[in-house]
């Protein structure tokens, strides 16, 4: 059936994907263009090239309440995908004035927050700093049960943007042919996906009855490597061994506390990801869902061939 979807957060890394996979899913497209957008040169050529793409634009701001019930009337299903980085101003929390729009509009049939990482409710224990990122979307979630509107969670593990192109090591987004450092012995099971699969899978759950209410976890099966698994693909494509070194758990947390507060936020994510495996390490329960299971038709990407566009 043939929605009519606003993206919230659209020029972003995953919106404009999310946007880009709502049109090929044959959707009506909204995507917010903020008031504020000011002299943003890209973020004013991307939204133009989601018109020419089909996509309609509605101009609105998250600090303007009246704007976003206007907006949110249009459709049926919003999808937020507003930046997690900013932790210091709690960027996720404007989540919360989208909220309100949400509840007053009283019209939408589905509504997904912007998590797309790891789960936040299996995240109570998390460290800090990075424990930001999970208490901030666990505050948008009751929200969002407290208004009873009904809800998505998209658990996306690791984007494999930020992780398998660095060969999951922290402040590095590109392989490298000579020396790579392990969590550990690098045996920790993460899952990686595709940023372009995470928005395939988001919008596929959109209409989807199984899905209301639910968390969806993107588990495609051949993407649930451990570090040393990644690292042995690319020693395979490149035809080379690297230099291995293993990094123990006290060294890193010994080297995390010298890092800048915002470098700490990630890194306690790589810690919880690849030190204790938090993201394979559970089963999925009856009140969840696995992705790759519920959209056999999604041709996800693999990671031994997304790594080839590095060579
Ligand atoms: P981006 O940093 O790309 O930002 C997305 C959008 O947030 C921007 O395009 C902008 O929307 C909006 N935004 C930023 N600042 C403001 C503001 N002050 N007011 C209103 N809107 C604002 O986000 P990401 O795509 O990196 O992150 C999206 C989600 O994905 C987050 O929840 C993050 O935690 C998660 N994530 C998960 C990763 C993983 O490995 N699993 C990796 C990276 C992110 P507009 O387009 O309207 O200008
Ligand atoms: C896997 O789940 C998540 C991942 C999540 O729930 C929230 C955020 C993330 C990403 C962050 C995106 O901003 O994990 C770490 C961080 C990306 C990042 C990558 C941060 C610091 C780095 O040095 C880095 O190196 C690739």
């Amino acid at each position: 059936m043939k929605l009519k979807v606003l993206i919230i957060g659209g020029t972003g890394y995953i919106g404009k994907r999310l946007v880009k996979a709502s049109l090929e899913q044959g959707h009506e497209t909204y995507v917010l263009q903020r008031s504020d957008i000011g002299v943003d040169i890209e973020k004013v050529q991307m939204l133009l090239s989601f018109k020419k793409q089909g996509a309609r634009l509605v101009v609105g701001s998250i600090n303007d309440h009246r704007s976003l019930v206007e907006a949110v009337k249009q459709v049926d299903v919003v999808i937020c995908a507003i930046s997690g980085v900013h932790f210091r101003s709690h960027q996720i929390l404007l989540q919360l004035k989208l909220v309100d729009a949400i509840k007053e509009a009283g019209n939408i049939k589905r509504f997904l927050p912007s998590e797309f990482g790891m789960d936040p409710e299996r995240m109570g224990d998390a460290m800090e700093p990075g424990r930001v990122t999970f208490d901030d979307k666990m505050v948008v979630r009751k929200a969002i049960e407290d208004a009873g509107i009904p809800f998505t969670y998209v658990s996306a593990n690791c984007f494999a943007g930020y992780f398998v192109g660095g060969l999951c090591q922290p402040g590095h987004i590109l392989p490298t042919r000579d020396s790579v450092v392990l969590f550990g012995d690098g045996n920790q099971k993460a899952i990686f996906v595709d940023e372009d699969d995470v928005a395939a899978y988001t919008i596929k759950t959109i209409n989807d009855p199984h899905t209301i209410n639910k968390r969806i976890y993107l588990r495609p099966p051949a993407n649930i490597l451990s570090q040393r698994e990644v690292v042995e693909l690319w020693e395979k494509l490149i035809d080379k061994q690297l230099h291995k070194s293993c990094l123990s758990e006290q060294e890193f947390l010994l080297m995390m506390k010298d890092k800048e507060y915002a470098e700490q936020v990630g890194l306690t994510h790589f810690y919880h990801i690849f030190y204790e495996g938090c993201l394979a390490n559970f089963e999925i329960g009856d009140d969840a869902e696995e992705a790759s299971l519920l959209y056999p038709d999604i041709k996800y990407t693999k990671v031994e061939d997304y790594l080839k566009q590095y060579l």
